[in-house]
Order: C-alpha cells, then structure tokens, then sequence
C-alpha cells in the first residue's frame, strides 16, 4: 500500500470487496506517472498493451471483439420500485440483482490484482465536485481512470475520516486459475455483462466488461446516471453535454451546453475552430455537464472530466484538428488499426490507408478487405489539459454561466440545420423528443430511428418523464436567467446521399447566429416548429453552397412534420401519467400550429 487511507467507511469496504472477490493482491492507486508507466510496461509485456513507435508514450489495446462498446441492454437501475425507473431503463429487484451479482463477484479476482482507485469528478476544490471510489481488476481501467478522472492520494486527503464517496465496483469477470494463461482482453460473455445501479445507496456495480462507458465507472455510470439522481434530489443538473466558450470579434464570451447523443460530434464541437473571421472558442468539455444556480441566479456549469473518451473513425485534420493535436502523446488508442511502422489508423483519418496494417482484430488488413480496419466505435483516451483549444478556465472550480442550450441529433431528414425554441417550456420541448439515428457507441442496430431525450436515454438515472419534469422546475427557478434554447441537426443529406451541411468549423456559423440572437442583432422566422434562421441571418461568406442546399436545410415540411407528431405521441404515451402536463400541452400546441 502506497498510503494509508483513513476513511472507515472506505478501508471496510475495500475489506469487504477483498474478502468477496478474493484477489492475489491489493494495490492503492496514487494517480502517479510511476504508477501509470509501471502498469502500461505490465501490459505490454503481457501483451495487452502495444506501444506506438509514432507516437511518445502512446498504448494501442485491442478489445475481446464481444467487448467494443456499452451494452444497454445489460444495464440495470435498480430500486425497491420498478415504477421508480421508468420505462426508458432496464430494472431488477435490488434484492435479486445484488444476490445474482454476489454470485458472480465471489473469487471473480482470483489471480489477479485489485486495484482501490480514489477520483474526483470535478476539479478537487470545486464545491460541485464529488468522489468516487472504483475498485477494478483491470489495470487498463486504472491507467484510463488517470486519464479521465483526477485520481490520486489529494483524493483521499479530502475524503479524511469521515467523507463521502460513490463506491463503484468493477470487475471483468475473469479470474485465473493457477497455471491458467491469461488473454489480451479478459472479460466474461454477454449473458454475464451486467452494469448495475443503485441509486437508493449512491452504489455502481460492473461486471464483465473491460469496455469505455462499462468500466470506467466515474463517467457514464457515476457522472451521469446516479449523478442525475443525486442532482434531482438537490436541485441542480447532471447532462450528457459538452460545454464550450464562443468568443465573438468584440471579445464578448458566451457559454454552449450542448446535447448530443453519443457519436453524433459532441467531441468535435467541442473543440470547434470557427471559420467565421473574428469568432474564436475554447473547450471546457466534451461530454457531461455538471450545473447549478450561482448566487447571481444563473446557471454555472463544470466538466467533472478530466480527459476525453473519444470516438476515433471519422477524427481527422480536417474534422477535428485540436483533438488530432490532442492526442499526439499520452494516448491510449483501442480497437484503431496498426500500421507496418507502428502508427494507428482509422477510417476517415484523413491520410491515405496503409498497403498493409493489422486490424481491430490482430488481422492482415489490406485496403478493399470486407471489413473495416479501425472499429466503428474505436476510441483514443487523451488527458484534456493537452488539447491545444482547451479554455484557460476550463477548471474554474465555479464553473462557467450558460447562456445557450443546444439539442440535437443525427437526422438525414425532416429536421432542420437550426431552430429557437419559443420559450424554455418549447425548449424542454424540443429536448424531451430529439431524435437520432443509433451509432455504433451501443451495441445493437446502427441507423435507426430512435427518441433520445436530451441525449439522455441511455443515461438517465430515474424516471424520464420526471427527470423532464425537472428541467421544467429548473426553468421556473431560472426564470428570465435561463439559458436560450436551440435545436440543431448537422446531419442532413440529400437524396443521393450527399451531406447538405459542410459541419465542423462551419457550424460556427449556427453558433454565431445563436449568440447574435441573444443580443437581439440577429433575425429568425416564426415557423410552427420554431423560430428559424432565414438565409440573409447566417453569415456564410466564403461558404461555397448550393443555394437549393441551403434552402433545402432552413425549409420547414410541415407534412413531414405531421408525420413526426404520431410517433412523438407514441414516445410520450409511454410515460403514462406522469408525462408533464405542460409537454402533452406542448404536442398539443405544435399539432395545432402545423395545421392540417
Ligand atoms: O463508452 S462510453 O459510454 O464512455 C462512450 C459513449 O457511448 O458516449
Ligand atoms: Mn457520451
């Protein structure tokens, strides 16, 4: 033990888990580069771990292909109530989930080494942040936990005696018997996979799973899925959303939280470089938003991360280039492919394939093979304080005032490039019925229609229809000093299949017609789906598009939009009672607007 923590609650839990798991041995993490050097060289000479001749103390991991992404069906919130949950998450009586996982958990570690990882979500001396402990028998869990999470002794310090902590319990599900080789990527199969919530006691159980959102239990598990418990109960918010500064020529910052479900460019908005001459931006977070009413009665928001997770395909010089930048060195890559000279490559890089390189799955690759070389949902793991378009503030421990919202998700159709809500109440709205096509950040079908309120279905801790109740809550207590709404779909094609909207750096100019609204400097349409920009509103000097795309993607179908109104009826008809009368009124509202 590299330090002796003092918290009761803690060193009997870590007992406990010890005693249930039965491990070779215990290490305490202190979050140090010796620490993280020490467990990489263990995984590479195990072979686990491959490093990157191209690039400084940079690991390639390729995954058990069963383990590439979260598994939403084998994720459970589990509460004395099945009502409690709602119909949007998957429930098990508390009793019977914690008496089939005891199962699973005893001697799950035999042959291996438990790792007690102390981290915080959110800067250590930020009122907002909160402490989670993940034991783990994965030390690929533990190096990405240092990467994504502030891990360490200070940690432990805060925790004192007497401290609160999230426990959250991790194991792959793999012991090994004695003599018995281990694998790359150890992990148990499906029907083992379980990743359990109890929010009634601030508890995360996994198991089975090595992979991203499964494992590393401070990001989806914690920050957002009990997080969003805890934020109920104590009036504040938890939300799957990037948070990013916009700097207009005047030098006036305006504060984006936006949702998007997972894969659809939270990462590459994010670290958006404007192509609008004068606007500049600055990353704060690419994925979850802590936030709460400041003494000036305005929202402030903090990223409780550390690091970025994010999805490698499709990350290029010319989609991303202050994530490229980002991840140069101190990067964990898994299920990218490996070239000859050891580089990893993705699809949609930006650079030409390789003649040759070795697949996601340790396979020959050549291009025109079947099979894709990097995994859809591959993902580099880079420490946030390396992007280069990281805001200076980015750990203010008070966070940062928003002052826009922003919807979306990933459309080829109907919906437009942009829309203002008419009011909070349409706004919440807007997130309560976004829509996107599924990504391969699940496992499951890829491209198929599916409501993601707020960008929050996979994530949401409780029950949906009052978790939008508590946006409606928010709203009424930030009254006039609530953040402006906008609903956005970079996504649109046309018939052939071509991208409408160039995106990227250009969807600054969407964000720049968000603010200049703000000031009143900007004009919109009242449309029955919201306010839209019209043409003249957004500046696209120097854009080179088709005046039928830009038509095509301010154009409001109302028939395409009746057609929408059954299958949200459908979406709230779900919640039964306990949708808000003040959404029904909404869909109400809408349908009358649209006509006949
Ligand atoms: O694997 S994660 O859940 O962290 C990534 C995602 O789906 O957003
Ligand atoms: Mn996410």
């Amino acid at each position: 033990m590299a330090y002796e923590a003092k918290n009761r609650k803690l060193k009997d839990w870590v007992d406990e888990v010890a005693e249930l798991c039965q491990p070779d041995a215990i290490h305490w993490c202190d979050g140090s580069k010796a620490e993280y050097d020490r467990l990489m060289a263990q995984m590479v000479a195990g072979g686990a771990a491959r490093p990157l001749e191209k690039r400084r103390n940079c690991f390639l991991f390729r995954s058990d292909p069963s383990d590439v992404a979260r598994v939403e069906d084998r994720t459970y919130i589990s509460t004395p109530s099945e009502d409690e949950v709602g119909p949007t998450n998957n429930w098990i009586d508390e009793n019977e989930l914690k008496q089939t996982m005891l199962g699973l958990y005893q001697g799950c570690m035999r042959g291996r080494t438990m790792y007690v990882i102390p981290f915080s979500m959110g800067p250590l001396s930020s009122p907002m942040a909160k402490i989670g402990v993940e034991i783990t028998d994965s030390p690929y869990v533990v190096c990405n936990m240092q990467i994504m999470t502030r891990v360490g002794t200070k940690v432990v310090e805060v925790l004192g005696e007497n401290g609160e902590f999230v426990p959250c319990l991790h194991s792959i599900g793999a012991p090994l018997e004695p003599g018995q080789e281990d694998v790359p990527w150890p992990c148990a199969p499906m029907e083992k996979k379980y990743i359990a919530h109890f929010p009634h006691e601030n508890l995360i159980w996994s198991f089975g799973s090595g992979y991203g959102g499964n494992a590393l239990l401070g990001k989806k598990c914690f920050a957002l899925r009990i997080a969003s418990t805890m934020a109920r109960r104590e009036g504040w918010m938890a939300e799957h959303m990037l948070i990013l500064r916009l700097i207009s020529p005047e030098g006036k910052r305006y504060h984006i939280a936006a949702a998007f479900p997972s894969a659809c460019g939270k990462t590459n908005l994010a670290m958006v470089q404007p192509t609008i001459p004068g606007w500049k931006a600055e990353c704060l977070g690419d994925d979850i938003a802590w936030m709460k009413i400041g003494p000036d009665g305005r929202l402030y928001a903090i990223n409780p991360e550390a690091g970025f997770f994010g999805v490698a395909p499709g990350t290029s010089y010319q989609s991303n280039p202050m994530a490229m930048d980002t991840i140069r060195e101190n990067t964990i890559f898994t299920n990218a492919a490996l070239t000859d000279d050891g580089e990893i490559w993705w699809e949609g890089m930006g650079v030409p394939a390789p003649d040759h390189a070795i697949d996601w799955k340790g396979r020959d690759w050549a291009p025109g093979n079947d099979d894709p070389a990097a995994h859809a949902n591959a993902r580099f793991t880079a420490p946030a304080a390396q992007c280069p378009a990281i805001s200076p503030d980015w750990e203010d421990p008070e966070g940062v005032p928003i002052d826009i919202f922003i919807f979306g998700g990933r459309r080829t159709g109907v919906v437009p490039l942009a829309t203002e809500a008419l009011d909070w109440d349409h706004g919440v709205f807007l997130g309560a019925t976004a829509s996107s096509e599924t990504t391969a950040a699940n496992i499951g079908a890829v491209g198929k229609l599916r409501r993601d309120p707020f960008a929050m279905q996979p994530f949401c801790g409780y029950d949906m229809a009052d978790y939008f109740q508590h946006w409606l809550d928010m709203g009424d207590r930030l009254g006039d000093k609530a953040p402006r709404i906008f609903y956005v779909n970079w996504f649109r094609k046309t018939a052939d299949g071509d991208w409408l909207w160039p995106g990227y750096g250009d969807n600054s100019r969407v964000l720049a017609w968000m603010c200049e609204r703000i000031e009143g400097k900007a004009g919109a349409t009242k449309t029955p789906i919201g306010n839209l920009p019209g043409e003249s509103d957004l500046d696209l000097t120097g854009l080179d598009l088709a005046p039928e795309n830009i038509r095509e993607l301010l154009r409001v179908d109302a028939e395409a939009w009746r057609a929408e109104v059954p299958d949200i009826e459908q979406h709230f008809a779900q919640f039964g009672d306990r949708l808000p009368a003040r959404l029904r009124g909404q869909l109400n509202q809408l349908e009358e607007r649209l006509g006949e």
